[in-house]
């Protein structure tokens, strides 16, 4: 670059000054943001896991790693039947269990003969991973891996033998399989096992063992935009539990160096730390059955779509992303309850959302503080890129809509522009009735990337969201309110 070129632009970059000639005014990133991965991750909000292997012919939840591969016959598999099915749910994603703790792998995996390859299945010829693979990038669901780091089959598992046999298999599977939007690194770890027949207990220090910064250095080459899931991130975190709930309030930012895989402290994991040293977002991790792999016993312990709607409140509703497990059967289907069941869940979803506001009814927004360039009514406008923002020195402000004619109240989405920090630690939300009386409808703490409400049904002239408290100046780039659906 010419040298005087480049002087001007590190002046131009020094000083805030935008191309335009003006001093930008947009408020500055606060704390820890999102990299582009996580944004992208953010936006996808709910998908699905698939737990399946020979732990299912065994009617377990952890397999010990001693099944033969005789015992991996599904003879009715149909990828396609599970992906349409989470299509119909309103899913984004699929994670598979390439690997769980048992160690049979659902791929032909070249390093090892505890795969596929030895099942009847096909003949041998079969290849789980490959073909949800297929079916998710035909049906344009992203697709994700979980490939246990604890291994109750293999001999080497303990030795660093195991660690090289562990990244050559991520590798098979990240080069192989991609694009790859997650990889899933489960926290359990050690214990009993089949260890190649040893039949014996093994114990691992999870803070040293598995080395995981080199991992992830690998993964970021194989699959640069995954997103690597754990108990500490670095991507994305547990929520601290398995019954579908990520903490009120939930900070998408945490102190990354208390925590390690395996190595949970669970209520941190579920608020994150307010002003955390970097970006970790919470996903929320349920099975829509008691268990993870399927169970007939469990045939008459579907969640309901009540349920699940109550846990797409406490997981998306509060900024997390949920990826919600469907085991299939045996034969290698969804079984006809769940699939019944999520189909169901999917339509309830989207009569939920079904009636947003439109721009158009409403008379006016209007802010306490409002900074030049950055007006109440950009919240009206999708996407993060456009939002309302105060003056750098407030942390309490209200915004208040005004409609043209009183509407009924249903569902309320908030949402703030994370690119530039979370910010947001209490809020409440107000509204004018009818009889002219402004009244509380609901409190909340953190918002972040979203936070959906569930408001009484009533009908209101205006509605006013006021900011109480923020570790910065706040900024909102939507508040979008949904009417009652129709009958
Ligand atoms: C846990 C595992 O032990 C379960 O089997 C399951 O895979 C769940 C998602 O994570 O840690």
């Amino acid at each position: 670059m010419n040298k005087k070129f480049s002087l001007l632009l590190s002046f131009l970059v020094a000083f805030n000054v935008s191309f335009a000639g003006k001093k930008s005014n947009a408020p500055a990133p606060f704390g820890p943001v999102p990299t582009a991965r996580q944004l992208a991750w953010h936006d996808m909000q709910m998908y699905a896991f698939i737990h399946f292997t020979t732990t299912t012919y065994r009617d377990v939840e952890w397999g010990y790693g001693d099944a033969s591969p005789d015992e991996f016959m599904p003879t009715k598999f149909n990828p396609r039947q599970w992906v349409e099915v989470l299509k119909a749910a309103g899913m984004k994603g699929v994670v598979l269990t390439a690997k769980h703790h048992d160690g049979f792998c659902l791929w032909p995996s070249q390093l090892t003969d505890y795969s596929v390859v030895h099942s009847p299945w096909l003949d041998g010829k079969g290849d789980v991973v490959g073909s949800l693979a297929a079916e998710a990038k035909r049906a344009g669901l992203k697709f994700g891996v979980y490939l246990s780091p604890w291994d109750r089959h293999d001999m080497r598992y303990g030795s660093p033998a195991y660690i090289d046999y562990f990244r050559g298999q991520l590798k098979e599977l990240l080069i192989g399989y991609g694009p790859i939007f997650e990889v899933w690194q489960d926290g359990a770890n050690g214990g009993d096992g089949y260890y190649g027949g040893l039949r014996e207990k093994r114990t691992i220090d999870n803070k040293t063992y598995y080395d995981w910064a080199t991992t992830d250095s690998l993964i970021r080459q194989w699959q640069p935009m995954a997103c690597i899931f754990s108990d500490g991130g670095p991507d994305a975190r547990w929520c601290g539990n398995e019954k579908g709930s990520v903490g009120d309030p939930n900070w998408a930012t945490l102190n990354r160096n208390n925590y390690a895989p395996g190595n949970a402290k669970n209520y941190g994991l579920q608020h994150g730390d307010v002003g955390g040293t970097h970006w970790i977002p919470a996903e929320v991790d349920v099975s829509i059955r008691p268990g993870w792999f399927y169970h007939q016993s469990e045939d008459d312990k579907v969640k309901t779509v009540e349920q699940l709607m109550d846990i797409y409140y406490t997981s998306v509703g509060r900024g997390a992303n949920l990826i919600l497990n469907v085991p299939p059967t045996k034969e290698g289907l969804v079984h006809p309850i769940d699939s019944a069941r999520l189909v169901a869940f999917g339509e309830a979803l989207q009569r939920e959302f079904s009636r947003p506001l439109k721009a158009k009814a409403i008379k006016s927004w209007k802010a306490t503080n409002e900074r030049k360039g950055f007006a109440a009514s950009n919240v009206s406008k999708s996407g993060r890129k456009t939002y309302w923002a105060t003056d750098d020195d407030v942390r309490e402000a209200t915004l208040t809509m005004t409609l043209k004619k009183p509407v009924s109240l249903y569902r309320l989405r908030l949402c703030e522009p994370i690119q530039l920090g979370q910010r947001i630690e209490s809020f409440q939300v107000e509204a004018l009735t009818k009889e002219g009386e402004w009244e509380g409808i609901a409190t909340g703490t953190t918002i972040g990337p979203q936070r959906l409400l569930r408001l009484p049904e009533k009908e209101v002239q205006a509605l006013r969201v006021t900011v109480n408290s923020a570790s910065s100046c706040p900024l909102l780039s939507e508040v979008q309110l949904f009417l009652p659906p129709e009958p």
